[in-house]
């Protein structure tokens, strides 16, 4: 009973509208069109181990990476979706190589939003059953509504965002976004299909005690970042660090929101400008963390300052407990200095 009694997230969208400026409905649209979407992908998610669905199509993305048939399948579920809403003017995404234009009946470029996402992140992990997720950011677009959307529209830095989000497919479906206006986190009750709030004004506590990086490329660390983790491990009078590292964003960073913590994605041999991607991984966790009182950089500038140049471009990515984060920004200091003077 407790769970009825519980705000949905549809009526949380119409009661938070009056706070977006010019707000005509669509943003609240289009945000019921990703909550669609996630019940869609949502369900197949967790059938995926009993039909046919995992593994590979045969087929990369513009990363080279393999593509799983649930992240194709999953790109193909939040394009149909947004496509067929007339909200949006463009889509980006992790899964293709160029942006998709969007036209409305009227075959006008009338509409005013775009979306990059990642529709399926973490999608290395979804043989082995462990959580994956969908992340999304919003901006208005630049170009004049009218014609159809640009590149300069996608290439927006992280503060233009209007809205960012991530649906976690994990023991129970989540979604969790913010418009400006702090951070909410909404669980799927299956059983009916409705999101309810379960995680009201979420926040980042400034200081924590776990980290989350892949330490098997500690080799090729920058030497600013070898010297954080020696720091975390070093013998210290209070409770010493944890590592967690699920080896999915969402997962990590979702962890990290809850009980605190950093989430360090290092420049690496494989990745000298970082693997994860600007527009539509960092930016919007960055603009989610920030708003929840964290806070995200690429070692020494602000994520979301970071004006982009390429749709699919990478960098470093270091998110989650502010204190934590700035006590990083400290060791790459230091060792760019060291650097410096050699
Ligand atoms: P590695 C998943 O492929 C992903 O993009 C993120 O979700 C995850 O945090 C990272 O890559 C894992 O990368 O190199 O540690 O396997």
């Amino acid at each position: 009973m407790k769970n009825i009694a519980r705000k949905t997230l549809d009526e949380f969208i119409i009661e938070r509208q009056e706070d977006f400026k010019y707000s005509t409905g669509e943003l609240s649209r289009l945000l019921n069109s990703i909550l669609l979407a996630a019940r869609v992908v949502s369900y197949k998610v967790n059938k995926a181990g009993l039909v046919d669905i995992l593994g590979a199509v045969g087929t990369t993305n513009v990363q080279g990476e393999d593509q799983k048939k649930l992240d194709v399948y999953a790109n193909d579920v939040f394009i149909q979706t947004l496509v067929n809403r007339e909200i949006v003017c463009g889509i980006a995404s992790e899964e293709n190589d160029n942006f998709i234009t969007i036209q409305g009946l009227d075959e006008g470029h009338n509409n005013k939003y775009v979306v990059l996402m990642d529709p399926l992140d973490g999608s290395s992990n979804i043989e082995v059953n462990v959580s994956v997720g969908t992340i999304f950011s919003i901006y208005r677009r630049i170009s004049p509504i009218g014609s159809p959307v640009t590149m300069e529209d996608f290439l927006q830095p992280g503060v233009n965002q209007v809205a960012a989000g991530y649906i976690l497919y994990g023991t129970s479906t989540m979604i969790v976004y913010t418009t400006g206006r702090g951070v909410n986190g909404f669980t799927l009750n299956p059983a009916i299909g409705s999101f309810y709030l379960s995680h009201p004004d979420m926040r980042c506590s400034k200081n924590a005690k776990t980290y989350s990086i892949n330490e098997g490329n500690y080799v090729h660390f920058p030497q600013g970042v070898k010297d954080y983790i020696k720091y975390c491990q070093e013998e210290k009078d209070e409770r010493p660090y944890t590592a967690r590292y699920i080896g999915s964003l969402v997962s990590d960073c979702h962890r990290n929101l809850i009980t605190g913590g950093i989430y360090l994605y290092p420049s690496t041999h494989k990745a000298p400008k970082g693997k994860l991607r600007l527009l539509y991984e960092c930016n919007p966790m960055a603009f989610i963390t920030e708003q929840a009182g964290g806070s995200a950089t690429d070692g020494r500038n602000r994520i979301l300052e970071l004006q982009p140049t390429e749709l699919h471009q990478r960098t470093p990515f270091y998110c989650g407990s502010a204190n934590m984060v700035e006590k990083l920004k400290d060791f790459i200091a230091q060792a760019d200095e060291k650097e410096t003077k050699k």
